[in-house]
């Protein structure tokens, strides 16, 4: 069932180059509005669990690597058609193929360390939101 509802982790790159305050008002300047929000930082257990559909792929030690390099911001946003709408703001992948205009061709600083991640599925969402927030921290 479509939940209007999808979850993102501002990356730990975007932490480190200062841009929590610029990603998170261009995703509440969008329409997106924020149902459940935390600063952490993703053990190497974790990384691995939230990554494991890439465990075969060549980038996925750098991935866990990189992702646990330091702190992370996790939200669930809520919006209309919430899944593509975000995944249309995030952009490509790769930043040299995102679009103008989006949070990745404005901050990634590589196919890795790409600034923002944005789930791909309302059934991922769910699950990815479910990783990370329990019911009572989600408003
Ligand atoms: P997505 O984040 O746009 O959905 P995925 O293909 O699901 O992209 O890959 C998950 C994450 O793995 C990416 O956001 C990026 O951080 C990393 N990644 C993907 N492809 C590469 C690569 O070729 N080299 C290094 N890291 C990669
Ligand atoms: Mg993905």
């Amino acid at each position: 069932m479509a939940t209007n509802r999808t979850f993102t982790m501002l990356k730990p790159d975007s932490i480190e180059n200062g841009n929590i305050g610029n990603i998170i008002g261009m995703i509440t300047e969008a329409g997106f509005s924020i149902k459940a929000m935390k600063y952490t930082q993703l053990s190497d257990a974790q990384a691995k669990e939230f990554y494991a559909v890439h465990v075969e792929r060549p980038f996925y030690g750098e991935l866990v690597e990189y992702m646990t390099s330091g702190p992370i911001v996790a939200a669930i946003l809520e919006k209309e058609n919430a899944v593509e709408d975000f995944r249309a703001l995030i952009g490509a992948t790769d930043p040299s193929e995102a679009a103008d205009g989006t949070i990745r061709k404005a901050y990634a600083e590589s196919k890795g360390r790409n600034a923002v991640h944005g789930s791909d599925s309302d059934d991922n969402a769910q699950i990815e939101s479910d990783f990370h927030f329990s019911p009572v921290e989600i408003f």
